[in-house]
């Protein structure tokens, strides 16, 4: 008999049992092509992929757990339906359903620059997980909730609190505990989230076969003009120039460029390479968006361009990361069709598959395929974090952690 997939168990079941061993009951869970969001009674959210042998799926199928989890509490009838396997008898009140996946932002065609932020956590609720509940409950002034909201971290969850305390209790709660997750990360690991992201997706792309380049931040303003970003398109606004016909990258387009046509005819066929590097745009500010950025841009140039590799390496890479994700048609201004990946209403990459007509300009012609991914938004989505800030190059935050600790 073939097993049970990971989706069929948790509907089924109605519970989740984390590492440890903690019966948790659930919320809600969404099914995705290839992963599961799960929201348990406690706040957590997790994400899994929906596989007959992972973890998750071997530990619903057996009857074993540590202990029942405090703050869910699941009930007496759920633990034994989990415990005896017995199916046959309805839900008890809680029902759990399967939402389907957020809706998909719809962008008006032809654009880079979106004047709407896209958010997809609640980020004005004081814990993500707990919105409705939690903002409603909360006494405080709005500079009070700002500054709770801003200690908390996507693992507090304050909604088991029956009676909030005073602001100045809470605030000192929360200064201490994150004090302790600094002293934590000290003592245990030290590396900056972006960093080790960089690191990570560094060795995914060697291994795989793409050379590391790494080109100028400092660019010539005549590159922007090149890659079409002509004074009528939006993007043209959003550049930061600098004296001398200078300014910022906005993309690492340009510099992948130049090296594709130095590796052609030197490199055996296709040629791979990469550049992860901070890029630099005016934004009208938002929660998905900042004015200095980190990209990924790998491409490849020569045979075996095409939609299919293209994806599977998008696919490998958000795998790796344990990132779920939606597939979007697109198109912008610089490259016309786009194939956007989305996790929610939140873009994580636009990939292109070549060859354009801008190529000529750049002395490139051969198919081509490419991704830009930004790394402040994976770890947003991967840490679940309110604002995308809290990954990004700050002396606010340091790992998600605010650090107005006085
Ligand atoms: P958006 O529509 O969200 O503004 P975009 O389509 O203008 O993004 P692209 O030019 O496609 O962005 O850049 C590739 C990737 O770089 C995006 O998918 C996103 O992950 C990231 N990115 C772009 N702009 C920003 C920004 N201002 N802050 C953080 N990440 C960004
Ligand atoms: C994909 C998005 C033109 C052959 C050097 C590589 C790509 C989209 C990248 C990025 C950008 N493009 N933010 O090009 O891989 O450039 O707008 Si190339
Ligand atoms: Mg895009």
């Amino acid at each position: 008999m073939e097993r049970k997939t990971l989706d069929a168990l948790i509907e089924a079941n109605g519970v989740w049992i984390s590492r440890n061993g903690l019966l948790h009951s659930i919320r809600d869970f969404k099914v995705s092509t290839k992963f599961i969001h799960i929201t348990t009674d406690c706040g957590k959210t997790i994400t899994v992929r929906n596989s007959r042998r992972s973890r998750g799926a071997r530990m619903l199928r057996y009857n074993k757990y540590r202990k029942a989890c405090k703050h869910c509490k699941p009930s007496e009838e759920l633990i034994t339906r989990f415990v005896k396997k017995d199916f046959s008898k309805n839900r008890d009140a809680r029902v759990i359903s399967s939402t389907s996946a957020p809706k998909k932002k719809t962008k008006p065609a032809s654009t880079v620059v979106k004047s709407v932020v896209h958010t997809n956590t609640g980020s004005v609720a004081i814990a993500p997980t707990t919105e409705k509940k939690g903002i409603k409950r909360i006494p405080y002034t709005d500079s009070q909730k700002e500054r709770i909201k801003a200690l908390l971290t996507p693992a507090d969850d304050l909604s088991f609190i029956e009676k909030l305390p005073e602001f100045k209790e809470l605030e000192s709660i929360l200064v201490k505990k994150r004090r302790e997750d600094l002293r934590k990360m000290y003592e245990e690991n030290r590396e900056h989230g972006l960093a080790q992201l960089e690191r990570k997706l560094s060795m995914f792309f060697v291994e795989r076969g793409f050379m590391e380049v790494r080109t100028s931040i400092l660019i010539p303003e005549e590159y922007i003009e090149r890659m079409g970003i002509t004074k009528d398109i939006p993007l043209s606004k959003q550049i930061f120039r600098v004296d001398n016909k200078l300014c910022l990258r906005p993309m690492l387009a340009p510099g992948l460029y130049n090296y594709l046509r130095k590796f052609d005819k030197i490199l055996p066929d296709p040629v791979r390479i990469f550049e992860i590097g901070t890029c630099y745009r005016k934004e009208s500010d938002g929660s998905a968006h900042l004015e200095e950025f980190t990209m990924l841009n790998f491409c490849q140039m020569g045979s075996g361009c095409n939609h299919e590799n293209l994806i599977a390496i998008i696919d490998e890479l958000l795998g790796f990361l344990g990132i779920d994700y939606d597939i979007e048609g697109d198109s912008c201004m610089v490259y016309g069709d786009t194939i956007d990946i989305m996790h929610g209403d939140l873009e994580l990459s636009s990939a292109v598959i070549g060859p354009i007509d801008m190529d000529i300009d750049w002395g490139i012609n051969k198919p081509w395929m490419g991704a830009g991914f930004g790394l402040e938004r994976l770890l947003k989505v991967k840490h679940n974090y309110s604002n995308i800030k809290r990954g990004s190059r700050s002396e606010t935050y340091y790992n998600g952690i605010n650090l107005n600790l006085r």
